[in-house]
């Protein structure tokens, strides 16, 4: 491997960063967010989402997508909010839709195609009223909301991801208490994960419906589970009991339509089969696991993070956010090609406020990506999360994910060493390699790259 040589990306592939509209838009107060935010004790420092990244407004939005546009990306991953467009039951916002279409447009005029996202963790408060994702009948007002989306956006939109990480907003919200609603009852988790699983296949049913070229998929969260103990088979089983939680009982549901327990009995729902265009991975780091006959809550398993392996920045918890395993992005990749659609990776990042990691994070696994195509996964695209430091949900402002550095007192923008770096491998349509020597000295060797 010589070092003008490079990781070369499939043709056509999407450069992009993923965003959420809680987390940039700036000025949301009709959801159950908004309304957590206001409970002592719940966000770090009592922080709460307040004007964002002010995207809302569409001339700041603009300027972060002219950045965008400058990294040399082609593709941005944005939600749409649905307390904005259906404030009250029933009750749609046509201005609120017209703002998403002209925020679309501005995007496609810098030559960057939108994946649009229809559920990133808010609902509207009126759902929440009604009981969020425990009413029987969300699957219908999510349809509905669905299908108006899709009536406006459709002109410019065919890349659609319908929920965001349905685990995390189930398990943090029903099972860890850290989200909104702060249950901890893994009954209610179950059903809610349940839910947004069925409602994921009628939305995708819906949208297809109405545009014959779209692309459907969701975004989850991958957790990929590594043995406390390689030797031990307890381990090795509390991982595999894992995986097949957090993991395969996604894809099985929403490529051959099973739930498998704890979401049902193995029954087939005939609308889930097929119900995806492609899976999107969103992965951040794995997850050590081990037998433990104490915690028979957690299926006799206890996850933890391993002292020797190098850990992004503390959360407020005081744990790290994670260890840094760039090698687990390929186990998740493989292990998602399995099930035979494309993918994206919806979302890959890390929290590292003074981005002496973030450079080698990104051509890493990006590196490992490369890999991973190499062996056959058909992965179309890679979203940074993310462009700028946003509201990071109950950790709120003090965890830094950007591309660019966020000052929220005068909304100051500044790019990092990474976003150099990012839009270097975006405009070669690879890793170069000698960027990847530069930035992880030793990691490309053993890699056929190719010239
Ligand atoms: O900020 C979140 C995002 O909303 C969902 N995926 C993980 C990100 C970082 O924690």
């Amino acid at each position: 491997m010589t070092h003008t040589s490079i990781l070369r990306f499939p043709d056509g592939f999407l450069w992009g960063a993923a965003t959420a509209a809680h987390q940039n838009e700036g000025g949301n107060r009709n959801n159950q967010w908004a309304a957590w935010e206001q409970q002592p004790g719940r966000i770090h420092n009592g922080a709460v989402a307040g004007a964002a990244t002010d995207w809302w407004n569409l001339e700041t939005a603009a300027a972060d997508f002219d950045r965008a546009a400058e990294l040399g990306l082609n593709s941005l991953r944005l939600s749409v909010e649905w307390s904005r467009i259906e404030p009250e039951q029933g009750v749609f916002d046509q201005t609120a839709l017209r703002k998403y279409t002209e925020m679309i447009g501005l995007l496609r005029a810098r030559g960057i195609e939108p994946m649009v996202t229809l559920h990133h963790f808010t609902d509207p408060l009126w759902l929440t009223d009604l009981g969020a994702w425990e009413n029987s009948r969300v699957e219908g007002y999510f349809t509905r909301f669905v299908a108006r989306v899709v009536e406006a956006l459709g002109d410019q939109v065919t890349l659609w991801c319908t929920i965001n990480e349905p685990l995390v907003y189930a398990y943090l919200g029903y099972l860890g208490g850290y989200f909104p609603p702060g249950v901890n009852d893994p009954r209610r988790a179950f059903n809610v994960l349940r839910r947004m699983l069925l409602a994921h296949g009628r939305a995708y049913r819906t949208i297809h419906r109405l545009q014959g070229n779209a692309r459907v998929g969701l975004a989850h969260n991958v957790r990929v589970f590594l043995p406390g103990d390689p030797a031990r088979a307890a381990d090795r089983y509390a991982v595999a009991l894992l995986d097949r939680i957090a993991n395969r009982n996604v894809y099985d549901a929403i490529t051959r339509g099973r739930l498998n327990p704890p979401l049902g009995l193995g029954q087939q729902v005939t609308h889930l089969i097929d119900a995806c265009d492609y899976i999107g991975v969103n992965y951040y780091s794995p997850g050590r696991a081990a037998f433990d006959p104490a915690r028979p809550g957690q299926f006799f398993t206890r996850q933890f993070l391993s002292p020797k392996a190098e850990l992004s920045d503390i959360t407020p918890n005081g744990e790290a956010y994670g260890e840094i395993d760039p090698h687990g992005l390929y186990l998740a990749l493989t292990q998602a090609a399995a099930y035979g659609k494309p993918l994206y990776i919806t979302e890959n990042g890390v929290p590292d406020h003074d981005d002496d990691v973030r450079p080698r994070f990104i051509a890493t696994h990006l590196a490992e990506t490369w890999r991973a195509i190499r062996d056959g996964a058909d992965v179309r695209g890679f979203y940074h999360w993310t462009l700028v430091d946003n509201f990071e949900w109950a950790a709120a402002w003090s965890l830094r994910f950007g591309l660019f550095d966020f000052d929220r007192e005068t909304q100051t923008r500044t790019p990092r060493t990474s976003a150099a770096v990012y839009s270097r491998i975006a405009q070669a349509n690879g890793v170069p390699v000698n960027l990847l020597e530069q930035v992880a000295p030793g990691y490309g060797s053993g890699l056929d790259a190719g010239s």
